[in-house]
């Protein structure tokens, strides 16, 4: 019914018409990549050469119990995390993005286009290549028949992340890095399959996380079609129903923008690589990351800080002070629960993404105004000494999701147990960066060495 070659015949003339509507002498993002992949190619060629017996850290029992926090094991190209600075993108700070890349027509925040171009040829895109791969990504944005079906046919109150995994994994059918695997392709040709069914990824996980969201809270309702001249975000609010509220697309755009990756060592990030590794096709390998991504420690941390914040508001009520706020802390913390929304894995000072959704709040009095809001910077004022206190968190201050939701709810987006889907539509501009590197360098498969206790134990007395 579905066959592959009918789906990629149609995918290739999509494409065709994508290239036909370039903007004149306006790069592709593939011709941009073919650009930088040599020089990248020609550095990995001298670090296996001249230096691949160099010693990066030590490894530590601690290390080993510890979740392996703090080795240096994966390669990852495309962002750096820095304890105390936060995330850079290939070397720009999340205020340098702002100042430097370019926004929607009519918009001031970053947009995923050109977060993406950044995170994949490491250079900061011009206003045409930005319009032109919004414009290419909105041509291929279109669900396949199958996908609706599916996607449909599931309860609509099954976890919304577990339908995005589904949708991610199925939509594996059309894969053309698998078609051209099982044709038999020289490796140097993988990335460019791999880039094809990243971008044709990337463009329809709008069209398939709105279906999801209107499935579950609004049944029934027409989905807008993609309108071509519109960026990815402006095309996914508008799918999800809220198009006509310019600031939350502003917030949306700004939020997946700098959402969109933070190394590879996280576990969304790390499981996207490990399978992409075995040479799962892209789908396939962030549909696996996604799951990762839907862990409360991890991406369901955004929905578990309103559930919080809105618990501390029913029992705080209207006599909101700074020492009530504590004693909530307190009690969370009293009840061997953790604070969501703060602490980190590898930060060691406030999330410069929070900071910059904070920002985003004080320039909108609507939002400054909002009780949750203010709850979300009183609880900043105090959580750090609380949590120092407490002894136990090596990192006491606030991290993304300790703002981001409760800006969505201001908007009306009110269901939170949707607000993980919005950070795996926003994630995939990293993990598909680095499948897409994986390939282009040449990565091979991961397969770290495990240890039992009493393997470590024998290793301590004979080392
Ligand atoms: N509240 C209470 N205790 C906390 C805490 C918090 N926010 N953050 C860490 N701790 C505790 C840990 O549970 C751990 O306790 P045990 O020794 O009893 O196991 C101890 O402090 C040391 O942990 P850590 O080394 O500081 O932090 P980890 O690297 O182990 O964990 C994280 C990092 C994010 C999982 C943790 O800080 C946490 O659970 N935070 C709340 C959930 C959250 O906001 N997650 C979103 C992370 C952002 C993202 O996914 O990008």
């Amino acid at each position: 019914m579905f066959s592959r070659t009918s789906a990629v015949a149609k995918s290739v003339s999509r494409n065709a018409l994508a290239t036909q509507r370039r903007f004149a002498s306006t790069k592709t993002i593939r011709e941009a990549l073919e650009e930088v992949i040599p020089a990248k190619q020609a550095q990995l060629k001298q670090l296996k050469a001249h230096h691949g017996q160099a010693v990066l850290g030590d490894i530590k029992v601690e290390n080993v119990i510890g979740g392996m926090r703090g080795l240096k094991t994966i390669l990852w190209e495309a962002s750096v995390l820095d304890p105390l600075e936060g995330i850079h993108f290939h070397g720009l700070s999340i205020p340098e993005c702002q100042k430097s890349l370019p926004a929607a027509p009519g918009g001031k925040e970053i947009i995923a286009e050109s977060m993406l171009w950044l995170l994949l040829t490491g250079k900061v895109p011009t206003e045409a290549e930005t319009r032109q791969l919004s414009r290419e990504l909105a041509q291929k944005g279109e669900l396949p028949e199958y996908i609706k079906i599916l996607i449909d046919s599931l309860p609509p109150t099954l976890h919304p992340m577990t339908q995005l995994g589904m949708g991610v994994a199925a939509l594996n059918h059309d894969s053309s890095f698998a078609a051209a695997y099982e044709r038999g392709i020289k490796k140097s040709e993988y990335w460019t399959h791999t880039l094809d069914d990243s971008l044709n990824l990337l463009a329809r996980l709008p069209a398939l996380a709105a279906r999801i969201y209107r499935n579950a809270y609004n049944p029934g309702k027409p989905i807008p079609e993609i309108n071509a001249d519109l960026d990815l975000v402006g095309n996914y609010v508008n799918m999800l129903g809220y198009g006509d509220n310019h600031d939350l697309t502003e917030y949306l755009r700004l939020y997946i923008a700098i959402h969109g990756d933070h190394e590879g060592g996280n576990a969304s990030a790390h499981t996207s690589h490990l399978v992409g590794s075995t040479l799962s096709d892209p789908y396939l390998s962030y549909a696996a990351a996604l799951y990762a991504l839907a862990g409360p420690l991890h991406g369901l941390a955004n929905q578990e800080v309103l559930r919080w914040q809105h618990n501390m508001q029913k029992e705080i009520g209207s006599n909101i002070t700074p020492e009530n706020i504590k004693d909530y802390l307190w009690k969370t913390l009293k009840s061997g629960q953790v604070v969501p929304g703060y602490g980190h894995g590898v930060l060691r000072n406030p999330d410069p993404r929070y900071m910059a959704l904070q920002q985003f709040c004080d320039t909108r009095p609507d939002l400054l105004a909002d009780p949750v809001i203010q709850l979300v910077k009183l609880t900043y004022e105090v959580a750090p000494a609380v949590l120092k206190e407490h002894g136990k968190t090596k990192n006491p201050y606030p991290n993304v999701d300790a703002a981001s939701g409760c800006v969505l709810y201001h908007y009306g987006l009110t269901q939170f147990k949707y607000y993980t889907v919005i950070f795996g539509v926003s994630r995939a501009l990293g993990c598909l960066t680095q499948l897409v590197w994986s390939r282009a360098l040449g990565l091979p498969l991961e397969r770290p060495k495990s240890v039992s206790m009493d393997t470590i134990e024998s290793l301590i007395k004979n080392p």
